[in-house]
């Protein structure tokens, strides 16, 4: 959902912050080793992901003594893939859990650890937002936000339909 989020909602502006994302191939496969390549010698970087695409991915870490720069993870951790809550399928469980949401029970914070990747968990949105503004940025760190992806997509069907009015 995050690069969707992005492109919905994202306001133009006049900040020169640069976008990118494999959406072209539309994979979740190299979403990690592709934000360590484009914060490879560039500018400090923040790749938005969710938990089964950092999953798909979590080996791009073995870089990290040879990599120079700054990159952010923040990751969504709403435990499987959200975008299919939003499928007429969602109705039928099963099979829609076990086949179509394919929740995970990883332990991020131990994950990180094992690549040594400092890792934090976000407490709520004032900590998201004190983690990013604090500057210079970590060379490398993993920051996790939990959310419950049934909900997210209960709210933003409400708030669509607030909209429609
Ligand atoms: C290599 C690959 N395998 C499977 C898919 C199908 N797919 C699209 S989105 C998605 C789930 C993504 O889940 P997550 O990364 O947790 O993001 P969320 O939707 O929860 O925000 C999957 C499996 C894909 N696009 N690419
Ligand atoms: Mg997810």
């Amino acid at each position: 959902m995050p690069v969707r989020d992005v492109e919905s909602v994202w306001r133009a502006g006049d900040r020169p912050h640069r976008f990118y994302f494999n959406r072209g191939a539309n994979g979740i496969d190299g979403t990690l080793s592709s934000a360590l390549g484009v914060a490879h010698r560039g500018q400090p970087t923040l790749l938005i992901t969710g938990d089964l695409a950092c999953l798909h991915d979590t080996n791009g870490w073995l870089i990290t003594p040879q990599f120079q720069g700054c990159l952010t993870v923040l990751l969504i951790n709403n435990q499987g893939g959200g975008i299919f809550e939003h499928l007429p399928i969602r109705q039928f469980d099963p099979p829609f859990e076990t086949f179509f949401a394919t929740p995970q029970q990883v332990d991020f914070r131990c994950l990180a650890a094992a690549y040594g990747v400092p890792y934090h968990y976000l407490q709520d949105w004032a900590d998201v937002e004190a983690q990013l503004r604090h500057t210079p940025w970590p060379k490398i760190r993993l920051l996790e936000f939990r959310s419950d992806r049934h909900r997210n997509a209960q709210w933003r069907q409400q708030v669509l339909a607030d909209l429609r009015g």
